[in-house]
């Protein structure tokens, strides 16, 4: 099968998939999913007993550091004593609601819900730490009464490791009776699953498989909102958000694609290069190209910021970051219009599939590279295992 055959085939896929013969009436339909997926909200609650971490785990989230003047602020004594939306830097739409702790001796699982409005969210993560406490479980069951879902998270692990470093029993050991303690308190709520992880360190231990389970328990839109907002962290993150990424440029390049009529020309067509690019610049902060992530991957790795920008080379990431008008490490050859077409801004098709076509090759192929850059970026900062 040639190249031609298969991409027309993805074409006619494209049109099956929206339920449409027309192929501009396809493409106006792509615009409002599109849309629908940039501006879908996902709003998820984080609770749990007082200290267990809970506004450590939105930082981590938000990829910030507790030091950060955005983050929730966190410690021995900071208590969260409302529920406090916080938005993520770089994908808005995914709201962490930090929710104060539970915990207080005369404390009502129903009443607590009530207060911190729990119809607002798409589901509850109940974070617990250390030993595990009576009232995660009041508070799984009331959630399940209110038909929500909850996901069962025991942070602060990396303590647990430390406190047995002195050998008597192995990690993996101790990671199995946690989990098991867990399971065995949380059965009479029907054996939800426990994910263990670290706030300090998301590379470790569940954190990517509660993401992975999330992702598959959440519609479309909001799992891609999910997904996107998630550092980048590991080859193994890398992969996850390149195949989300790749999953949705169907419908960018069919959304570029609606018939336009061009002045002076009988019915031609020109591909809205505004909605390639702004998928675009979607994918270089869901990669965690931006300036901002990149900061923060060097402090996380002790990486100078300079070195990690020095693995990004592709002139599609350069242009992006012109486009975005924030300095370049060197000057782009091209601008990103010129790069996303050959054939130039205005490029005049034939037909939808056409259009299609150009616009689908296009985006994979600056997608592949931003994914490059940042399989580099991974290298130079020592994640790349
Ligand atoms: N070692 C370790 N410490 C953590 C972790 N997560 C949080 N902590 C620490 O635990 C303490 C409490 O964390 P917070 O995030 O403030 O806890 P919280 O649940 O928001 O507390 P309240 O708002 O008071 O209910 C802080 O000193 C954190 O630094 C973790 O994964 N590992
Ligand atoms: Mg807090």
């Amino acid at each position: 099968m040639t190249d031609d055959s298969s991409a027309d085939m993805n074409f006619s896929g494209a049109l099956q998939r929206l339920g449409e013969s027309d192929p501009n009436a396809a493409a106006v339909k792509a615009k409002e999913e599109l849309d629908r997926l940039d501006s879908v909200t996902l709003n998820i609650a984080v609770t749990g007993e007082a200290g267990a971490g809970k506004s450590s785990f939105i930082n981590a989230l938000r990829d910030l550091s507790d030091e950060d003047e955005n983050s929730a602020p966190t410690g021995l004594t900071e208590t969260t004593k409302k529920a406090t939306m916080y938005t993520h830097p770089t994908k808005p739409n995914v709201r962490l609601w930090d929710l104060p702790g539970i915990g207080t001796p005369n404390f009502k699982a129903n009443q607590y819900l009530k207060d911190v409005k729990f119809e607002t969210y798409d589901f509850f993560i109940i974070i617990s730490s250390e030993r595990f406490k009576e009232n995660d479980v009041y508070l799984a069951k009331e959630i399940q009464k209110k038909q929500k879902r909850f996901y069962f998270v025991r942070n602060k692990i990396d303590n647990d490791i430390c406190s047995v470093a002195n050998g008597k029993i192995n990690e993996q050991q101790l990671l199995c009776a946690i989990r098991e303690d867990c399971y065995r308190n949380l059965k009479e709520v029907g054996n939800p699953k426990v994910f263990l992880i670290s706030s300090f360190d998301l590379r470790k231990y569940d954190f990517e498989n509660l993401v992975g389970t999330l992702e598959s328990e959440l519609s479309d839109q909001k799992g891609f909102a999910l997904v996107q907002s998630v550092p980048v962290y590991s080859l193994a993150m890398l992969e996850k958000k390149k195949a989300l990424l790749e999953k949705f440029i169907w419908l960018a390049a069919l959304a570029s694609s609606a018939c336009t009529l061009v002045p002076n020309q009988f019915i031609s067509l020109i591909t809205d290069k505004a909605i390639l690019i702004v998928y675009l610049i979607g994918c270089h902060y869901a990669l965690g190209l931006n300036e901002k992530s990149l900061k923060q991957l060097s402090e996380r790795t002790n990486k100078p910021v300079s070195l990690l920008k020095l693995a990004i080379k592709s002139p599609v990431s350069l242009a992006v970051l012109d486009r975005m008008r924030i300095s370049p490490m060197a000057k782009p050859v091209k601008s990103l219009e010129d790069l996303l077409d050959s054939k130039n801004l205005a490029v005049n098709v034939q037909n939808t599939a056409d259009a299609f076509r150009n616009s689908h090759t296009n985006l994979t192929r600056a997608l592949n590279e931003m994914i490059k850059d940042m399989r580099q970026v991974l290298q130079v900062a020592g994640l790349d295992e």
